[in-house]
């Protein structure tokens, strides 16, 4: 049979199942990487499994998420996680050369290969041709310690591009067009793979963007093939070495095609607070902007900013709004620092921050409550700026540059009638000015033998999850609608620092749903605990959407929570749900959703025998006295997780047998 690419390379690295879309499939993972804010986790757990050194080809530590230092918390991670790494045989680049995924990408990423990261944009490597997936950091641990990666085997959406995007219309707007489309919802099970014509245009950076924000999608992953222009650009990062041609077989089999016409395209945004509110720049234009801001995994790049200091050289920012860029790598900002374009860049009235994650997860730049920020992120979840009440648009850096000089939110095409300036066309440069010297390499066997890790005080092992009941008794703690984020499960911005720390941290669970002077929902949740109740989350369609961080299962976990009922669950969250031994249970009747209530009374009898063998349990609702089902929606290795109470216990159980 004709096969699609991410097939081939699924194929390539088999270990346990068979290919064919739905079928559970363990993997080979070739690459891992790990952020600060996922990270510590992950090594805390690789450590508590005893497996000493990584079995991977590549294992990288990065630390981009956590680096602002308000108190002793972030550095004392940096120092653990450099000292964990050099340990295990694991690359760590440190605080300040930039965002994992654009770092990954510049001296990393391999055509071919397979990656896993915990973090929900790692198929930003999908731009240059890697099978890149998110995950949750002991899913991550795990392959660190050589394990397989298990997924369901995903349907494959081809994407088949044609012509040539206009002047002034970005990368960014072919995946707000595919948002547009598909929504951040229903697309579960599903990976996205682009090819045609218009495709071999594009080059790796744009590639990125386009890979990077289909996590957006909750596809499992999106991927470019690898050809002349995935060579040029690993041979301007000095590693022609690791290209290989790859595609996919000609008139391979696709699930289905939709097709994109980039030439047709026109600047898109993002509008608050959804990556799938998408509108045209047109039909928003002249909404008056207070803050721009460039930067994030999503569109930092070096061309992205060489493109923008084009079109700010010489002229002034509008007055009335404040802009900040964030280079995605300090190989970015260097070059730009080298060539002059960041004083361009600064003359026009910039701020400059460090190459991180910065304002992107609420690390500074809120912005005030009445202002429109505009921002190149991939993410604007309400409240996720750090300002509950924000209005952030998500837009290209042609948009954002454009905006950022009338103060409004401004189609691009309108520079050259504006202002006089032509579309900058950027070239991807011969060479990239490379300097990986805050990249530290591993110790080697002997020398981490005696190598010591440093973990500082603020960094707590976290508790192991209990064995399940047989008959759960519970309550429901709280009842939430649709696109349920992790952001509203597990907050980040000023809460971020304390990641290392689940007692600390699981008191801000829910924290956007609390009200004023009334119990927290972790005060409600430890209340039930202590009496022996679980405590049940009941909530709508794509609950967990967004980032990788296991944190929104580890905590409520931690709470007591033993339990969640939705009318969907996404594919990364429910994965940490098991882990972490809470039992997905999906509606079967959507219905049902709206008879239970908060505070119901529930009950499962024969949870244990359920989770053994079958497809479905049958809650009573003691409160409103009703029953209703619920779909186990678990593969038979997910089944053997949540009786071995989570996958910490289950992998160490497997490694006693061995
Ligand atoms: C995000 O963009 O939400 C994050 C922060 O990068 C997360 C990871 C995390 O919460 O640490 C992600 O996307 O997985
Ligand atoms: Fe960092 Fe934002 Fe990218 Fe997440 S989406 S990795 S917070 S830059």
């Amino acid at each position: 049979m004709k096969q699609t690419l991410v097939y081939k390379i699924l194929a390539g690295h088999l270990v346990e199942g068979k290919i064919a879309s739905g079928e559970e499939i363990g993997i080979r993972i070739d690459q891992t990487l790990t952020q600060d804010a996922t990270g510590t986790t992950a090594f805390l757990l690789f450590e508590s499994m005893g497996a000493g050194r990584v079995k991977t080809a590549l294992s990288v530590s990065y630390v981009d998420h956590n680096i602002a230092g308000f108190g002793p918390e972030n550095q004392t991670d940096h120092i653990y996680l450099q000292t964990a790494a050099a340990k295990a045989g694991v690359y760590h680049s440190r605080a300040g050369n930039g965002i994992c995924h654009q770092v990954h990408l510049e001296r990393f990423a391999k055509p071919g290969a397979t990656l896993l990261g915990s973090d929900s944009h790692t198929p930003t490597a999908g731009g240059i041709g890697a099978l890149s997936i998110g995950a949750g950091g002991l899913d991550v641990a795990v392959a660190m310690g050589g394990g397989p990666f298990y997924l369901t085997c995903p349907k494959v959406l081809g994407v088949k591009l044609t012509g040539k995007l206009a002047d002034w219309v970005a990368a960014k707007d072919v995946i707000f067009k595919l948002l547009s489309e598909l929504s951040t919802k229903g697309n579960v099970g599903w990976v996205a793979e682009y090819f045609g014509e218009g495709a071999s245009g594009l080059t790796v950076p744009q590639r990125a963007t386009i890979t990077n924000m289909g996590a957006e999608l909750g596809v499992t992953t999106s991927i470019f093939g690898s050809d002349e222009q995935t060579r040029k650009f690993l041979a301007a990062q000095k590693r022609e070495k690791d290209y290989q041609p790859m595609a996919a077989d000609e008139d391979a089999e696709y699930d289905r095609v939709i097709e994109i016409n980039l030439g047709k395209l026109k600047p898109m945004a993002a509008c608050p607070s959804s990556p799938d509110n998408v509108k045209t720049v047109a039909e928003i234009a002249g909404i008056q902007t207070g803050q721009v801001i460039i930067g994030s995994c999503t569109n930092s790049s070096f061309s992205d900013l060489m493109m923008v200091a084009k079109v700010l050289k010489g002229r002034r920012i509008n007055n009335m709004v404040e802009f900040s860029i964030a280079p995605g790598s300090r190989e970015a900002l260097n070059m730009l620092a080298e060539n002059g374009a960041l004083s361009d860049i600064i003359s026009a009235g910039a701020r400059v921050l460090e190459s991180g994650c910065g304002p992107c997860i609420g690390q500074g730049l809120s912005p005030a409550e009445e202002v429109v920020s505009l921002r190149t992120f991939n993410r604007n979840f309400l409240g996720r700026s750090g300002t509950p009440s924000d209005q952030v648009y998500l837009v290209s850096p042609e948009t954002a540059v454009a905006s950022v000089l009338t103060g409004r939110i401004t189609d691009p095409r309108e520079l050259p009638k504006l202002f006089g300036i032509e579309y900058p066309k950027i070239e991807m440069p011969g060479e990239f000015v490379i300097n990986d010297n805050m990249i530290e390499k591993p110790l080697s066997e002997k020398e981490a033998a005696k190598a010591e890790v440093i973990r500082g005080p603020t960094i707590v092992v976290p508790e192991a999850p209990t064995r399940l009941p047989d008959k759960l008794q519970g309550q429901v703690l709280i009842k939430c609608g649709d696109k349920i984020t992790t952001d509203h499960i597990m907050p980040a911005g000023r809460f971020l620092k304390l990641r290392s720390n689940v007692p600390e941290y699981a008191k801000v669970v829910f924290h956007c749903f609390n009200e004023k002077d009334k119990p927290t929902f972790a005060e409600r949740a430890l209340e039930l605990k202590k009496k022996g109740t679980a405590g049940v989350i009941v909530a709508g369609e794509s609950y967990g959407q967004g980032s990788s961080r296991e944190h929104a299962a580890l905590c409520p976990m931690y709470l007591g929570v033993r339990a969640v009922i939705a009318k969907s669950i996404e594919r990364i969250h429910r994965a940490n749900l098991i882990n972490f031994c809470i039992v997905p249970i999906v509606f079967v009747q959507p219905g049902d959703y709206e008879r239970v209530k908060l505070g119901d009374r529930l009950q499962i009898d024969g949870l244990l025998k359920a989770i053994e063998g079958s497809d479905e349990v049958v809650i009573a609702d003691k409160t409103s006295s009703f029953e209703f089902s619920g779909r186990l929606e678990l593969s038979d290795r997910d089944r053997r997780i949540l009786l071995s109470a989570g996958l910490l216990n289950y992998t160490r159980s497997k490694a006693n047998e061995r």
